[in-house]
């Protein structure tokens, strides 16, 4: 059992994540309505501020604090308890990412910055809001640095020896979080607060995205990390086997550090201002980055096949039905890898250069994100929710709440899928995304698009309302294993923290040298990065604000 200290903090942050995923749903819930046209909204109350709300709350705030939480439980069960610097360090960054949070609501809320989650210039925020982005990332830095410290200290207790798998993929993606934060860093800072309070009067609208995106494609990745360290240290575990290869995992987070930065341009495909050499040499590396996924893919499914045979399936699938389907741990999170197959290859759809003009800035892309974020990721993280918290708090996960587990995790799965298919059709006919207007003025063609079984908004209603149920079910849950479920007392009663045992006798030591890989990292971000942005700053024009809301 982690420390009482570590697992107050943990809690912490598990606390924030859920409350800000119930405001963060509820906001989901009202959008699909909107877009329904079957909700009036009052009159301070707008489609872009929910959307805000939602995508912020959700993707950014939801999922950050989850991971930290997540961190910091399994640095201090692998490495040991945080000694007093490094906790100082980590309450520190909580609270930085905390008040940061706090000052972005309540701006979202108060009708100040309707800017969506991507805050594109030229739509103008309150000054406030990015500052309080900006104290959001400082948090998540001195979060990190408390986990690098604790990670530092180990490796000089234990000189030569290669660290727990861990806290080696915690340490890979914590530096990935470090390099691309530089650039939401640098937009922010340098220039949406300088124009936001009125110190100039124009933003180089064309550079703060290409800024943005450089954050943002391995922004997706800080999401995806955690749930691949679960797929690879916990599954194992669950299934009653080991680490399928330890090399082959270490490298693919290596891989991830390497592949996952120079690549956002694949966000701006259809933007002037970067010339087609630039965008393709990023399409090619987004398609390097596609690579540690398929090997993560091979792994899980060796994981798979290796644990099914062990208990007696034979046959070419004899094993699939040997995996432990009643353990809704492990079922949460094999519905959440079944979700990224679809997942993965509509993000391949979307960086294929010529077949982004037809989904780019359509409801395809909302399904896409859906898809991965909001099912591979969420779902990873409700699997890792069932079994952190009650070992945490030493209360039991019982047979009832297991059963209600069940039911969220497929009412999830059945909402998701019912909204996330109806987003990608609509998208396909040409429904726009980031839009609450979506009839064209009742344009023949444009109702033709909602008339099908599945492209509706009604699919889309009843997928969001599904998922909305499913949610409150997950508080539900939640509260009850952070508070009321009695406390265990037998042995068998404690849940465990899983993590599977990884041999590493074969792995080589330099997957461990992070200097060798922030240098390669470093040097193809110059390579895909230096001459377009240099050719942003000097010629790209800048826009006055606009505040459209
Ligand atoms: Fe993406 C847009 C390309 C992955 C999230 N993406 C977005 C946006 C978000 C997002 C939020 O190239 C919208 C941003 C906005 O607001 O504008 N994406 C990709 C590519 C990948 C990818 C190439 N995306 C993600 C992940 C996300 C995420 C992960 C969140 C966590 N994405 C794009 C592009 C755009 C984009 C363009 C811009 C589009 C535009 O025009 O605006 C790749 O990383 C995907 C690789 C994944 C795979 C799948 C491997 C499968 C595995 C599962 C194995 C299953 C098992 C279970 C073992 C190749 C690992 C077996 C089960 C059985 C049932 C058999």
């Amino acid at each position: 059992m982690i420390g009482i200290q570590d697992r107050k903090l943990v809690l912490w942050n598990i606390g924030v994540a859920y409350i800000a995923f119930l405001i963060g749903t509820f906001c989901g819930l009202l959008q699909v309505f909107i877009r329904n046209d079957a909700l009036d909204l009052p009159a301070w109350l707008d489609y872009y501020q929910i959307l805000t709300a939602h995508g912020v709350l959700l993707a950014l705030i939801y999922t950050t604090f989850f991971i930290f939480a997540f961190f910091i439980a399994g640095m201090s069960k692998t490495l040991g308890n945080f000694g007093p610097k490094v906790s100082l360090f980590a309450w520190l960054g909580f609270i930085v990412t905390l008040i940061g949070t706090v000052l972005a609501t309540i701006m979202i809320i108060s009708g100040k910055a309707s800017v969506l989650y991507t805050f594109y210039a030229p739509l103008k925020a309150s000054g406030w809001y990015y500052v309080a982005l900006a104290l959001v990332v400082i948090g998540t830095w001195l979060s990190s640095f408390a986990l690098i410290g604790h990670y530092i200290a180990w490796k000089k207790r234990n000189k030569g020896q290669l660290s727990p798998l861990f806290a080696f993929m915690t340490i890979s993606t914590i530096i990935l979080w470090i390099i691309a934060c530089l650039g939401v860093v640098t937009t922010v800072v340098f220039q949406y607060i300088p124009w936001a309070f009125g110190w100039v009067d124009t933003i180089n609208v064309e550079l703060s995205r290409s800024l943005f995106w450089y954050f943002g494609h391995p922004l997706v990745y800080f999401w995806l990390l955690p749930a691949y360290i679960a797929w690879y240290v916990v599954i194992p575990k669950l299934v009653g086997t080991k680490v399928f290869s330890d090399s082959l995992a270490r490298f693919s987070f290596v891989l991830f550090i390497l592949f996952s930065i120079p690549v956002g341009f694949h966000h701006q495909l259809t933007e002037p201002g970067i010339s087609s050499f630039w965008k393709f040499l990023q399409v090619v590396l987004t398609f390097m980055v596609i690579v540690p996924s398929l090997m993560t893919a091979f792994s899980m499914f060796a994981t798979f096949e290796i644990s099914g045979r062990k208990k007696g399936g034979t046959g070419l699938f004899g094993w699939f039905t040997k995996l432990p389907w009643k353990d809704v741990r492990f079922t949460s999170i094999f519905i959440a890898m079944a979700f990224f197959i679809p997942g993965g290859a509509g993000g391949i759809i979307n960086a294929s250069f010529q077949m982004n003009e037809l989904v780019h800035n359509t409801l395809w892309i909302v399904g896409h994100f859906h898809i991965t974020v909001g099912a591979p990721v969420a779902m990873t993280f409700m699997g890792i929710t069932f079994w952190l918290i009650p070992y945490l708090t030493g209360r039991k996960f019982t047979k009832q709440l297991q059963k209600l587990a069940f039911i969220q995790v497929i009412s999830w799965t059945i909402g998701m899928l019912l909204m996330s298919t109806s987003q990608h059709i609509l998208g396909l006919l040409g429904a726009p995304r980031r839009t609450a207007y979506s009839g064209y003025n009742g344009h023949p063609s444009t109702l033709d698009w909602f008339s099908g079984i599945l492209s509706n908004h009604v699919t889309m209603a009843v997928g969001g309302t599904i998922l909305f149920i499913s949610a409150m079910l997950l508080i539900y849950i939640v509260a009850n294993l952070l508070f009321v479920s009695p406390k265990a007392k037998l042995k068998k009663d404690f849940v465990e923290f899983p993590i599977a045992e990884s041999d590493t006798s074969h792995t080589p030591k330099f997957l461990e040298n992070w200097w060798i890989w922030i240098g390669v990292a470093v040097a193809l971000i110059i390579m895909a990065y230096a001459l377009p942005l240099s050719d942003l700053i000097h010629n790209a024009p800048g826009s006055r604000g606009h505040i459209t809301w």
